[in-house]
């Protein structure tokens, strides 16, 4: 460790056991959960900031990733009914859409020259679609833009379909990435305790199954990501016991790239009198799990849903990937009250980095560097 930043913790006004736990991360070392609960509770934000960027810097250097994505949204239907949606809606609601595979089709007709690398495609859990309709819109997908990524359905979205055609989990998984799927975002994680998670989405996938369909699709060679939904009604143990669950499944099988903090976005929701926690809780979310992350090689800001200025802030405080172009398509957060567009020309990206006297570099959805913007 660099004896200047050894003197910058020993002068900090923060108490002795921080000061340890920050020599430690400063030395590599990683910490334990009492230790990263003390981060939360005890260490002044500067420290964190510098300590996050210390370990983002490590892993790689300074540069910020993002890509040339598009997300689809099939349907806003869905069988369950968390209570931090502002997103699903029955049948026949006017906000509710149910789009059929043309119109699916017709959407990704328009990124055919775009140069994106990846449709992310995600959704509620509509009760009359099947595996084959889904492993149909992949192979679609693909014709229309070969060599494209579909990275698509959440843990939530997959152990419905799979349990619909009476699969193994292996099996259902197997037959999705034989019809082209190769990476599975990291929604429908939520937060792991079981007794939160029971009280904010009752009928949602257990947390022990969310974290079998990861490892089952690490296992075969399919990439995922991990989030927590955070800022609602979650002990900062219960975001440890959250990271931890992660951390340890990471150990096992390195089959996770991105870890995506979500905040919770009040508006349209059956939570919406909890509001919304300050910038200072994002902050020092992004630090802490850069911190204890640290077998994740990534960690995202995902700017559609921390807005611009936070996402810029979040690139100080360990965060080494803020998404990418997106699309109007994508309305989860639209409707939980997040304002502006969600889209972003990579112009547009590349100078947000650049301002922040980073390194912009464009990806694929596995990391692969396609350009990094240096100059
Ligand atoms: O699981 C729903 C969240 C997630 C709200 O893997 C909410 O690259 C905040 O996971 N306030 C889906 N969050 C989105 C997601 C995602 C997004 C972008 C990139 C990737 C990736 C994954 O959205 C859900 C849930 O946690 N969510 N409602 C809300 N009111
Ligand atoms: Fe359905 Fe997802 Fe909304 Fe939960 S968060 S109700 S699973 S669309």
């Amino acid at each position: 460790m660099d004896t200047f930043f050894n003197s910058i913790i020993q002068s900090s006004s923060c108490d002795g056991e921080v000061k340890n736990i920050a020599l430690k991360v400063a030395d590599g070392e990683r910490i334990t959960t009492d230790e990263a609960l003390s981060l939360y509770q005890s260490a002044p934000l500067s420290l964190l900031g510098m300590l996050a960027f210390a370990v983002k810097e490590r892993n790689t250097g300074r540069r910020v990733f993002f890509n040339r994505n598009f997300h689809i949204e099939p349907t806003n239907v869905c069988v369950n009914n968390c209570k931090f949606c502002s997103y699903k809606k029955p049948k026949g609601d006017a906000q509710a859409w149910e789009l059929s595979l043309s119109e699916i089709l017709h959407q990704v007709e328009r990124y055919r020259h775009s140069r994106a690398t990846e449709c992310h495609i995600v959704g509620g859990v509509h009760p009359d679609r099947d595996i084959d309709y889904y492993c149909n819109l992949i192979r679609e997908v693909k014709n229309i833009i070969p060599g494209i990524v579909v990275k698509a359905f959440t843990a939530v979205e997959i152990e419905y379909m799979v349990n619909k055609a009476g699969l193994s989990l292996r099996d259902g998984l197997q037959k999705l990435k034989d019809a082209g799927l190769e990476s599975i975002p990291g929604g429908g994680a939520e937060i792991f305790n079981e007794e939160l998670r029971a009280k904010i989405c009752p009928e949602k996938t257990k947390s022990s199954k969310w974290l079998e369909i990861h490892r089952t699709a690490h296992q075969l060679g399919i990439s995922t990501n991990a989030t927590i939904l955070y800022g609602h009604l979650e002990t900062y143990a219960q975001r440890i016991d959250h990271l931890n669950r992660l951390r340890t499944l990471q150990d096992e099988t390195h089959g996770f790239s991105a870890f995506i903090p979500l905040k919770y976005r009040h508006e349209n929701n059956s939570m919406s009198n909890i509001g919304e926690v300050p910038l200072l809780e994002d902050l020092k979310n992004y630090a802490v799990s850069r911190i204890f992350l640290d077998n994740f090689p990534h960690i995202k800001a995902y700017w559609v849903m921390s807005g611009l200025e936070t996402t810029r802030l979040a690139l100080q405080f360990g965060a080494d990937d803020i998404d990418g172009t997106v699309n109007d398509s994508t309305k989860i957060y639209t409707m939980a009250g997040v304002g502006g567009k969600p889209v972003m020309t990579v112009e547009q990206i590349v100078d947000l980095i650049k301002s922040e006297n980073l390194v912009p570099v464009e990806r694929d959805t596995f990391y692969n560097i396609i350009k990094e913007y240096d100059d």
